[in-house]
């Protein structure tokens, strides 16, 4: 029994090594393409002091890590129309090194347990979830509000 309980996690690691390594390709070359844009936006809702957040920043800087366990928060809230600054962390966390916020078009890979950074900012009030390219985790949620 136990040998196949372990056969079948090594396929369930292997197939989503197989994915990071997919999406990874697939994201750097959206980055490639979308880079500009992406940051022209940021600094348009900068400029504008009136959509800035009650505490006078003009970003939103979040923090989250993941370890083999999961993820050290369950939900992250965040305003609308702000950017949103969003520190990933993975440590030793295998597949979740790569973390996909569903529904919301980001993907941001943490490697070699290093902080890695994604800037974007959300344009529809909603909970997405967020988890890794498998959805492996229990999921965490990604609150944007008004
Ligand atoms: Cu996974």
């Amino acid at each position: 029994m136990d040998g196949i309980k372990i056969q079948k996690t090594t396929a369930s690691l292997l197939l989503c090594l197989a994915l990071i390594a997919g999406a990874a390709l697939v994201w750097g070359g959206a980055v490639k393409d979308g880079a500009v844009p992406e940051a022209k936006a940021v600094d348009e809702v900068k400029q504008g002091a009136d959509v800035a957040p009650a505490n006078g920043s003009a970003v939103q800087d979040v923090y989250l890590t993941a370890t083999r366990d999961g993820y050290d928060k369950s939900e992250i809230i965040v305003r609308k129309g702000v950017p949103v600054r969003f520190h990933f962390t993975a440590i030793d966390a295998g597949c979740g090194s790569y973390l996909v916020l569903y529904g919301l078009d980001v993907g941001i890979l943490s490697k070699g347990n290093q902080e890695a950074v994604a800037e974007f900012t959300p344009g529809e009030e909603g909970t997405y979830e967020y988890n890794c390219g498998m959805r492996m985790y229990p999921p965490g949620r990604f609150v944007v509000g008004s």
